[in-house]
Formats: C-alpha cells, sequence, structure tokens
C-alpha cells in the first residue's frame, strides 16, 4: 500500500534558502524515509517579462516595493496543480499566530503550500483569492517569509508519525503535556563541581518519574505560570500542587509559633 506523505511546497524568490534546510537532520530523514515531501518553486518563474521582475512600486506612493500578484499567483496555481489537497498559506505578520495547535493541526492535513513575500508586502488581491490561512511566527519583523516557513516545516514535521526515533518522540514535549520539560542531564556525573542530583542515579524509575512531573511542574510555576491557564491537570499533578500548598503553609505556621512579628501584622 502507499502511505501518503506530507507535502510542503515553499514559494520565493530565494528557494536556493532552503538547499541546507532539507540537508540536515530530522528533517532530511524524513525526505528519506518518504514521510514528508519537500520541494521549493521559484516565484520569479512566473514572472512573464524579460526581466523576470517580481516586485513593483506601491499603488499611492511611499517607501519600499510590494510583491506582484501575477508571479505569486502563477507560483500558487502551479503549486496547487501539484498538491490539490494542500492548504495555501501566506507567512505574514498579520497572520494567526504559530504555535503547537497550530503545528499539530497543519500535521494532520495533506500538505502546505507556503507562500513566502518578501519587500514591504504582498498585493492584497493574492490573500482574497488565493490563501487558505495567514500564518505570523511571532511578533517581530523578519525581511521575507522564508524563516518562518522553515520554522513551521520544521515544527510540523516532527509531528508527522515516523519521522521521530522512539527515543526522541514528540509525547513528552511541553506544550504536548502543557508544562516545561524537566532539567536533563548526562555523563560526566560531575561537570566543573555540578552534580547530576542523586535521583536520577538511584535507579528507581517509579521515583525518577515523579522527580520529573516534580520539577516541570516548578520550572513551569516559576519561568511560565502563564501555561496552567491554558493546560488542564492531571491528578498526579494537582497532588504534588497539593503537597506544595501544605509545604508553604507548614512553613508560615512554623514561624508563627516561633512568634515572628511578621505574621500579626506588625511592621
Ligand atoms: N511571521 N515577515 C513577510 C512581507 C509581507 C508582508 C505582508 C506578506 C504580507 C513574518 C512574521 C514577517 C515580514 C514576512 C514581512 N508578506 N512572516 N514580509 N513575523 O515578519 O511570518
Amino acid at each position: 500500500m502507499k502511505v501518503k506523505r506530507m507535502n510542503f511546497i515553499v514559494l520565493t524568490i530565494f528557494p536556493e534558502m532552503f538547499d541546507p534546510f532539507w540537508k540536515h537532520g530530522i528533517i532530511r530523514r524524513a525526505i528519506d524515509r518518504k514521510k514528508i515531501f519537500a520541494s521549493a518553486i521559484n516565484i520569479r518563474d512566473f514572472a512573464k517579462d524579460k526581466h523576470r521582475v517580481t516586485d513593483d512600486r506601491p499603488y499611492g506612493g511611499g517607501c519600499g516595493m510590494v510583491m506582484k500578484a501575477e508571479p505569486l499567483a502563477g507560483a500558487i496555481r502551479a503549486a496547487q496543480q501539484k498538491a490539490p489537497s494542500a492548504k495555501t498559506v501566506l507567512l505574514t505578520p498579520q497572520g494567526r499566530c504559530f504555535n503547537q495547535n497550530l503545528a499539530q493541526e497543519l500535521a494532520s492535513s495533506d500538505g502546505v503550500i507556503l507562500a513566502c513575500g518578501r519587500y514591504e508586502g504582498v498585493d492584497e488581491r493574492i490573500s482574497h483569492h488565493l490563501i487558505d490561512d495567514e500564518i505570523s511566527i511571532g511578533d517581530y519583523v523578519l525581511t521575507g517569509g522564508e524563516l518562518g516557513a522553515m520554522i513551521i516545516i520544521d515544527a510540523v514535521t516532527r509531528l508527522v508519525p515516523g519521522t521521530l526515533g522512539s527515543e526522541d518522540s514528540a509525547e513528552n514535549d511541553s506544550f504536548s503535556t502543557g508544562l516545561l520539560e524537566h532539567a536533563h542531564y548526562t555523563r560526566p556525573r560531575s561537570f566543573e563541581g555540578d552534580e547530576v542530583p542523586d535521583v536520577l542515579l538511584s535507579g528507581d524509575h517509579k521515583k525518577i518519574e515523579n522527580w520529573r512531573l516534580e520539577t516541570s511542574l516548578i520550572r513551569t510555576f516559576l519561568k511560565r505560570r502563564d501555561l496552567f491557564g491554558k493546560k488542564s491537570l492531571s491528578p498526579q499533578e494537582i497532588d504534588i500542587l497539593k503537597k506544595w500548598c501544605l509545604d508553604i503553609e507548614k512553613i508560615i505556621y512554623d514561624q508563627s509559633l516561633r512568634g515572628s512579628d511578621t505574621l500579626s501584622g506588625a511592621q
């Protein structure tokens, strides 16, 4: 049986930017193992004029140039013909903000056509007729959509079944668990006097799992408290948080036994 591959088609005036990207790490392995299909189409190939121009001056005046509609429209239509069931996305700061949920959504689609604009922007009529979705990779300004396309392809690829080895599965990712990841350690046991926590050397897998979950919770609490608002806690996670509450209450109670002034509200 022929297995369906996730199809990524990038539309760009700089297709060579993607050559090194296709050639390394998990992306390369996913292509080699036929889990994904990836290609870059040069928008300039769809410019009809002698000089293959892809930009022009903005109507209404002002500085900067605008990406012309016709070459990009030609490239989009060519890509849609190659991948009729793929979703066509434009990289733009005005788009939906890319995150793990959106990566998951794209990973369960048949493919993505990623249109990369350059210059001050793309002729508005491209979005009107040819784009299914606009995506931003974050609130900062890039010189073009290419790096954004790579980020999306990178994050989506590792969610395609069979692209990660079992040793680096996506299940324990922060953002799948809703928590930041626990700390990682490897050899040597002592690095410049800094020791690996004893629990990790204990061989007690239940204790190790619990320590990892607890450090995940602590890190999330200290660095990204906002993530708790987006996550439903497991009974085990609730137990750990309740234990902290009791520990903190005990610290405060012990202070009161010592007759601490600060507890009675005195300055
Ligand atoms: N997340 N940019 C795109 C040109 C442009 C402007 C408007 C289409 C419409 C960006 C981001 C980003 C800069 C890429 C402007 N193209 N893309 N470019 N942030 O900043 O995705």
